[in-house]
């Protein structure tokens, strides 16, 4: 069977190089034709583990390719999965990038064709997509198969995640939900659960969903924390002993293309959410409150934050991966140039991005006079704080993500963290 996969992103890249090595005929799209001849030389576009090595076994064993022929490639597909982007517009889903991209695949497809969304959309959206095969004059269940197959990978465990996983593909009627059941067998290795498109629509948004709210109830914990002088951490650590308790984790603001976007998929069309949309302000306001207990703590020592040079820790969306995407780290970032303050990164991980300059260690904290921790890469676990604090012109920390304990020599707050206690620890 010939597959073709649209769009070779985070996604999409990897799941058509994982169909291809259980032995599918994969092609993927992409309109880039840099990024055609990038691929097709074996070379990833984005860095995650193990992709590479993956890409160049499938173009080695000539199970997969890259084009730009989108009309071309899918006129003989028996199969198109559709994983292009779906970014957020006004609070709901912007399907700009999908609707053309179907379009497309509609007028140059065969009939008998299985058509997957693996894009994350908001519920509704594969029934209309269905609508627009039907306008063909064709028969769901006859003519075409259409179904929903949300992708549930972990950025940084892709690959794994992708093959280990339990999958929900819901299909527009049963022979659609089979057929697209029939294709993932090929690869998955978890469980797949069959059931309708907008289930498996809204089962995906949920997930999201239910993190994004529990993270934001964690950050509400850590105002209280902070309000009563107590640590968020030991609270969340020792409430998680109860059996039936998983509280996340507060922080510097919530990141990445999911969490700050789905809940908004979900409740697009349904105006009387309450909990969801109450969660994504306070999850929006982590960096503002992280640039509040900055001008708190330098206020207490006379600096002004206009006077004053700042050293962003962590530009990544969230701990050890080099993404940007959606980061807090911007917000922060914006926040504290608002205020005055000459602002500079350092993100071992990530080499530059267009809101901060991104440098060295010592490039960055020679003469600052705080550390604002947004992101706790595990490598930050090893540097020597004091050392740090010999290169600083005073020494501040703020610590959004609880990534390092009490130092002696430093002056610290951090997101509820309210048992560090300022006036105490001034020399
Ligand atoms: N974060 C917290 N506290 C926490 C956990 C995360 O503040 O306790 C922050 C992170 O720092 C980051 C953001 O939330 O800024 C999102 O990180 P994440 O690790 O929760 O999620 P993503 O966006 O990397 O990946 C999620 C995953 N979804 C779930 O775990 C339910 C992944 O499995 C999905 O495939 C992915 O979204 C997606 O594509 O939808």
């Amino acid at each position: 069977m010939k597959l073709v996969v649209i769009g070779v992103g985070y996604i999409g890249l990897p799941a058509a190089c994982l169909f291809a090595k259980s032995g599918v005929d994969t092609v993927g799209i992409s309109r880039s034709k840099e990024k055609v001849n990038k691929i097709n030389q074996g070379i990833a576009p984005f860095e995650e583990p193990s992709l590479s090595e993956l890409l160049r076994e499938v173009l080695d064993s000539k199970k997969f390719e890259c084009s730009s022929d989108l009309e071309g490639e899918c006129s003989d597909a028996d199969a198109v999965i559709i994983c292009v982007p779906t970014p957020l517009k006004n609070k709901g889903m912007d399907d700009t990038a999908l609707v053309e991209a179907s379009e497309r695949v509609i007028n140059s497809v065969r009939k008998d064709v299985l058509i997957v969304i693996e894009s994350t959309v908001a519920p509704g959206t594969t029934y209309k997509i269905g609508d627009m095969l039907k306008e063909k004059g064709w028969e769901a269940g006859k003519d075409f198969y259409l179904a929903h197959c949300p992708e549930r990978a972990i950025p940084g465990r892709t690959i794994y995640e992708m093959v280990h996983n339990d999958r929900v593909i819901g299909g527009i009627n049963e022979e659609s939900t089979e057929k697209a059941v029939e294709l993932y067998s090929k690869m998955v290795k978890g469980e797949i659960f069959k059931t309708d498109a907008v289930t498996a629509e809204i089962v995906k948004l949920s997930e999201n969903t239910f993190r994004d709210v529990n993270i934001a109830l964690a950050n509400e914990l850590a105002m209280i924390c902070e309000f009563w002088k107590v640590n968020v951490y030991d609270v969340i650590r020792f409430a998680n002993r109860h059996p039936r308790v998983n509280i996340h984790l507060p922080g510097s603001g919530v990141g990445g293309h999911c969490l700050p976007i789905d809940p908004w998929f979900l409740t697009e069309q349904y105006s009387k959410a309450e909990i969801i949309p109450v969660s994504r302000k306070i999850n929006d306001s982590m960096p503002e409150h992280m640039v509040r207990l900055a001008v708190q703590l330098l206020d207490e020592y006379k600096i002004k934050l206009s006077d004053a040079k700042i050293a962003v820790f962590g530009v990544a969306y969230k701990k050890d991966v080099n993404d940007t995407r959606e980061t807090p780290a911007k917000k922060v970032v914006e926040l504290l140039r608002e205020r005055g303050a000459n602002v500079v990164a350092y993100d071992p991980l990530v080499k530059e991005c267009d809101f901060v300059e991104v440098m060295d260690l010592r490039s960055a904290v020679e003469g600052s006079d705080a550390i604002l921790i947004v992101i706790d890469h595990t490598s930050f676990k090893n540097i020597e704080w004091n050392e740090i604090g010999e290169m600083m012109r005073t020494r501040n920390i703020i610590d959004g993500r609880n990534l390092i304990d009490k130092l002696p020599n430093f002056r610290m707050k951090g997101i509820g963290r309210g048992d560090l206690k300022i006036k105490e620890e001034k020399k």
